[in-house]
């Protein structure tokens, strides 16, 4: 008989485990190709635990550019939250050191994400989670809405549809709280036998990143430090796919038609489907974050 929260328990000392993964070296990203034996390896790494950790993905220099900006453009929501679980979601706007092929279509990343979800793969959402001091663990999920049953009970079986890339803006440690998985539960039928595999805690550094199956187990873990933990988030998907799941209250993506016309064609082929798609909520999403923090605070507990 297993004991799930023994189990999970256990994941949060990190670094007891082998986490799947694929460095990053300074030959591949010069070239801006990954050698291919190393990209089979992470291929079969992916396909069998439904997560991969890609160290070194963005530079330092890079990592500072998107932090500044992150912190900047969104100030006052990282001041404070009223959110209960203490990790407001936010849309971040594609502009600046976010506006850029590195990001949308990452050539490191393109081979492996081709692989998965065909070439013509989409950008489905460029998004924000912070977590406040404090936070619990988040609620546990999988990404992906399921395409044909409830619990993975079909879906196991079918390839992939969707994949987050989560990129933290600070070290995921245990204090701060890793993304925690429970690896191979994307081929599993149902919750209670997906958690019986047991999670794991994989440390991230700035810089790196986790990719994650859309139908893997997982969810924050709690922050124990005394550090908001941001984050920021792509979600790519076959191009036929989409999930409006957590999309009614904010828009999966922000880009005005003039930064859109500026972009990188590859990158802006990711982001075409989303044209004139969401204009409600992007006008009510927008106003709403016009508002003084004070009043937004008062009237929203969705930013
Ligand atoms: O905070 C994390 O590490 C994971 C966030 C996440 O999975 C989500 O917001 O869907």
């Amino acid at each position: 008989m297993y004991n799930a929260h023994q189990l999970e328990a256990n994941a949060s000392r990190v670094g007891d485990h082998e986490v799947a993964s694929l460095k990053i070296t300074e030959d591949e990203r010069r070239t801006g190709r990954i050698d291919p034996q190393r990209l089979a390896e992470a291929k079969r790494l992916f396909s069998s635990q439904g997560y991969l950790r890609v160290e070194d993905l963005f530079t330092p220099d890079q990592m500072r550019a998107f932090d500044r900006q992150y912190r900047s453009k969104n100030a006052s929501l990282l001041a404070a939250t009223n959110k209960a679980d203490s990790r407001p979601l936010f849309t971040l706007q594609i502009e600046g050191a976010f506006a850029d092929a590195q990001v949308l279509d990452n050539p490191l990343l393109r081979p492996l994400l081709s692989h998965f979800l065909g070439e013509d793969f989409i950008v489905a959402a460029v998004s924000a989670v912070a977590s406040f001091p404090g936070a619990p663990d988040q609620f546990l999920h999988r990404d992906a809405e399921q395409l044909f049953s409830e619990d993975n009970e079909i879906d196991k079986d079918l390839p992939v549809t969707t994949i987050t890339m989560l990129a933290p803006l600070i070290d995921f440690t245990h204090e701060t709280g890793c993304t925690r998985v429970w690896p191979g539960s994307h081929r599993i039928a149902g919750t209670e036998a997906g958690l019986a595999v047991g999670s794991l805690d994989p440390e991230l550094r700035v810089g790196s990143v986790l990719l994650t199956d859309g139908r893997v187990l997982h969810r924050g873990a709690a922050n124990r430090s005394d550090r908001v933990r941001p984050l920021f988030y792509l979600t790519f998907h076959r191009s036929w796919f989409r999930d409006f799941g957590g999309y009614t209250e904010r828009p999966p993506i922000l880009v005005s038609d003039r930064e859109l016309a500026r972009l990188d064609p590859g990158a802006r082929a990711r982001l075409a489907w989303f044209r004139d798609a969401y204009a409600g909520i992007r006008l009510k999403y927008l106003v709403k974050r016009r508002l003084p923090p004070w009043l937004r605070l008062r009237i929203s507990r969705d930013l």
